[in-house]
């Protein structure tokens, strides 16, 4: 596993009260740990009955309050663009309409993988855990905004050397119960915005409430949706597992949405065992 050291800046509490340090500057300082953490598996057998080792987890309580205000500041201050879809990247706003906001770190990326690291499996398909992408994309949703459900695309390294089979979510603020913009677990089939068939609108759902500090993870290929938003605003953060792939051998896709594989693909983290 790969772990970057934190550059050593001298920050004053007057300097940052003064505004001389940047949100960013402020986030590198932040810890590496954080003792707070509890933890959930969800099961989703029910839902995707073909997957019965499907991998998602909440973390609550991963970041503070403080600390996410810090990440809203500097992805305010970056500012929001439409967010757009697919490897053309283009907008369809049947398919997503809300805002995005990326950002590179590796110093940002590497502390919130410090923190959550004991969570993640080891192994993935034979591949060793590595990193978190430094690519953080940050969403924010205003009432009436969405992101249509879809199954996570794997992130390849351009040489090759890394790719990713899991998602991160962390969440920045609190939405209230009932105001919508939960991130949803979902049977329905990737309509990307276009018309539901009949035969697939009694679809089985499970939600997860966006809660400040709490991070959501789980393996790309399972169904989802940033469920529309009705009230407020929302702020997440998403990126990727990143495993290795030590000699560069080509990268074969995992199967397709809805096939089945023969057997687990992870390894689970020690930290679930005693307890699920
Ligand atoms: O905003 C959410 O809750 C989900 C966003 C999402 O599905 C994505 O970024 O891929």
């Amino acid at each position: 596993m790969t772990l970057f050291r934190r550059k050593s800046l001298s920050l004053t509490k007057e300097k940052m009260l003064n505004q001389e340090i940047s949100p960013l500057q402020c986030i590198h300082e932040w810890s590496l740990e954080s003792n707070d953490i509890s933890f959930e598996k969800l099961n989703l057998q029910w839902l995707f009955p073909y997957k019965p080792d499907a991998f998602a987890v909440i973390l609550d309580n991963v970041f503070t309050k403080e600390e996410c205000d810090k990440l809203i500041e500097l992805t305010e201050q970056v500012s929001y663009q439409e967010a757009l879809v697919g490897y053309g990247q283009v907008r369809v706003s049947q398919t997503r309409n809300n805002w995005r906001c990326i950002i590179d770190d590796p110093i940002v990326s590497n502390i919130i993988f410090s923190r959550i690291k004991d969570y993640i499996p080891t192994k993935w398909l034979g591949k060793h855990v590595s990193n978190l992408n430094e690519r953080l994309r940050f969403l924010k949703y205003n009432p009436g905004e969405y992101f249509k459900p879809h199954n996570d695309g794997i992130y390849i390294r351009d040489d090759q050397s890394q790719l990713s089979y899991v998602t991160i979510h962390l969440y920045l603020n609190d939405v209230i119960e009932g105001d919508g913009g939960e991130t949803t677990f979902t049977t329905e089939k990737l309509s990307y915005g276009r018309p539901v068939k009949k035969s697939q609108v009694f679809n089985k759902r499970l939600s997860v409430q966006p809660k400040v500090g709490r991070i959501l993870i789980f393996e790309h290929h399972l169904s989802h949706e940033g469920s529309t938003l009705t009230k407020g605003v929302k702020y997440t953060m998403r990126t990727d597992v990143m495993y290795d792939n030590p000699d560069g051998k080509p990268i074969i896709r995992a199967p397709r949405w809805g096939v089945p594989f023969p057997k687990p693909q992870y390894k689970l983290p020690e930290i679930f065992k005693s307890k699920c």
